[in-house]
């Protein structure tokens, strides 16, 4: 009877055995077959992206040294990693316009301290340059933004790793905004050491702050008509000494405006200048220093203040010869917030 009930247990061991050694193969086999169809899908089925557009970093043509992954990031799905330094990945897109795109790229980097790639053009010409911060691990994702210079048609896109050690779970490309129009300043596309927070301005939402002497932010944005502009700039300024200036792309001055005192990080006012604009895509750099002021929105109009309306004198676009100075007007308590700097108001 022992013996019997031994072999009974041995014949329940091997079976078991057999089954779990059976189903880590099929396991492995699995495993292969799937590597092997992304293979065969990634070399025979090319993947051709429309931009603007989302492109999932997976999603790539041919690449060279990268490994895919189940990513943690918000929308599940996988991430490209294994991303070491001269890697690369290569996507087909259609763009349809020449012009200026703005690019977010979803990056994750746990400890690659100078990590950096470009977006490159088919023959090398590199389109924009991305340096990629820690973010806090490589699945703790975090948006970077880049403007590019795209040209019309299809087209192969290289994302080349300059430094590696970072995930990468997608990009998007999307157009320029037009102008004339009204652009919130934290809707900035790139900028350096800015921080959006709360405003208690008119009309609620956030503002920028942390703006300092040298601080920068980009707007990529389409003129309708080249011409002259005005610029009004929704600002605050608890000490007084900020100068904004326009800058083009290649770092020409367009047309700066100084940022009065306003005795408060959340005292806003409106100053104004005006700038001529190139018609067309392009990228304009709200440029600042010394800086240390508020930053809520920014305006650009062909025609100036709309009318009928109300503007305060002190609003003019340019002038010669006078000084702002404190109003006890009746107006002056409505608002407050810019009445240090009433000289009297007009209606129309
Ligand atoms: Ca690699
Ligand atoms: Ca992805
Ligand atoms: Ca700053
Ligand atoms: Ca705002």
């Amino acid at each position: 009877m022992k013996k019997f009930l031994f072999f009974i247990s041995l014949f329940f061991v091997t079976a078991t055995v057999t089954v779990l050694s059976r189903s880590v193969r099929f396991n492995y086999l699995t495993n292969k077959l799937t590597n092997f169809l992304s293979l065969i899908e990634h070399s025979n089925l090319l993947i051709v992206s429309s931009l603007p557009g989302h492109v999932e970093a997976e999603s790539y043509d041919t690449m060279q040294g990268i490994q895919v992954e189940t990513t943690s990031d918000i929308g599940g799905g996988q991430n490209i990693s294994n991303i070491d330094d001269g890697d690369w990945l290569d996507y087909s897109v259609t763009v349809p316009q020449d012009g200026v795109y703005t690019f977010k790229f979803r990056v994750a980097n746990g400890w690659g301290d100078g990590a950096k790639f470009e977006l490159r053009k088919a023959d090398g010409t590199a389109l924009a340059s991305v340096d990629v911060p820690r973010t806090g691990g490589l699945q703790s994702w975090q948006t970077l933004g880049a403007t590019a210079h795209l040209t019309a048609g299809s087209q192969t896109l290289r994302l080349y790793v300059v430094k590696g050690n970072w995930n990468l779970n997608w990009f998007e490309a999307a157009a320029s905004r037009s102008l004339p129009g009204k652009l919130e300043a934290e809707s900035f596309d790139v900028a350096s050491d800015v921080r959006p927070e709360t405003t208690s301005d008119e009309g609620g939402g956030q503002n920028l702050g942390y703006i300092d002497d040298g601080d920068w932010m980009d707007y990529n944005v389409n003129v309708a008509s080249a011409g002259e502009y005005v610029f009004q700039f929704r600002v605050a300024n608890s000490y007084g000494n900020g100068v904004i200036y326009i800058k083009s792309e290649d770092g020409t001055t367009l047309g700066s405006v100084n940022v009065p005192r306003t005795y408060g990080w959340q005292n806003w006012t409106t100053v104004s200048t005006t700038a001529t604009l190139p018609a067309g895509s392009q990228v304009l750099r709200i440029y600042t220093n010394p800086g240390t002021w508020n930053f809520n929105w920014f305006s650009v109009s062909q025609n100036g203040s709309p009318l009928p309306g109300h503007i305060e004198a002190e609003d003019f676009a340019t002038m010669q010869g006078v000084q702002p100075e404190t109003t006890s007007d009746a107006g002056g308590d409505r608002i407050s917030v810019v009445s240090t700097m009433v000289i009297g108001w007009i209606i129309t």
